[in-house]
């Protein structure tokens, strides 16, 4: 028998199962906080670790959810020419508020309202992606064809180029 997932990971699995999907999120016993840990935990590339960041329009005041891959930084000046205005990097109690998980668990599902969401398309070039499942944890495996189908989002190249 499986282990009893904690609340945050069990709201992200209940998001998966309600989409129809055959997602299942683990708990490991090692750190999966930042995109190399959870690259090592489960022995990927980190650039198939999903990473979950948000930030908000500066004149809206708008959350705008972005998923890149683990081995990118995400360029604000091509977020912002997406989003149509200045935006910031959000604070943790912003990143609370909007998604419902603290910092290191973000996951790119089961938030309490939908979120304009963007997509690294560096992330489709793999057959499978690694992401948060609510914990600092906790994660799921899935194709990026379910990221987009969980998103919605949009894929766009959002990469920083060196
Ligand atoms: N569980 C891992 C792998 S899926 C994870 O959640 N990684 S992550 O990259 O999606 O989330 C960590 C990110 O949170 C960091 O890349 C960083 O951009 C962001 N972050 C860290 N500290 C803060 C902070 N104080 N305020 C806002 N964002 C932060």
């Amino acid at each position: 028998m499986e282990a009893q997932l904690s609340k945050s990971a069990q709201k992200v699995q209940d998001a998966l199962t309600a989409l129809g999907l055959s997602c299942r999120v683990e708990e490991r016993s090692e750190t999966t906080r930042s995109a190399e840990d959870a690259a090592r935990v489960v022995g990927c590339d980190v650039g198939q670790i999903v990473k979950s960041l948000l930030f908000r329009g500066q004149t809206s005041g708008e959350a705008l959810f972005v998923l890149t891959s683990g081995r990118n930084r995400a360029c604000v000046e091509k977020l912002a020419e997406l989003a149509g205005e200045a935006i910031g990097k959000a604070d943790a109690a912003f990143v609370r508020e909007k998604t419902g998980f603290a910092i290191g668990g973000v996951a790119p599902l089961g938030h309490p309202q939908k979120l304009n969401t963007i997509v690294d398309e560096d992330l489709m070039q793999y057959p499978e992606l690694w992401a948060a499942g609510g914990t600092p944890a906790a994660l799921f495996r899935l194709t990026p064809q379910e990221l987009t189908v969980i998103t919605d989002g949009r894929i766009a190249s959002i990469r920083e180029s060196a």
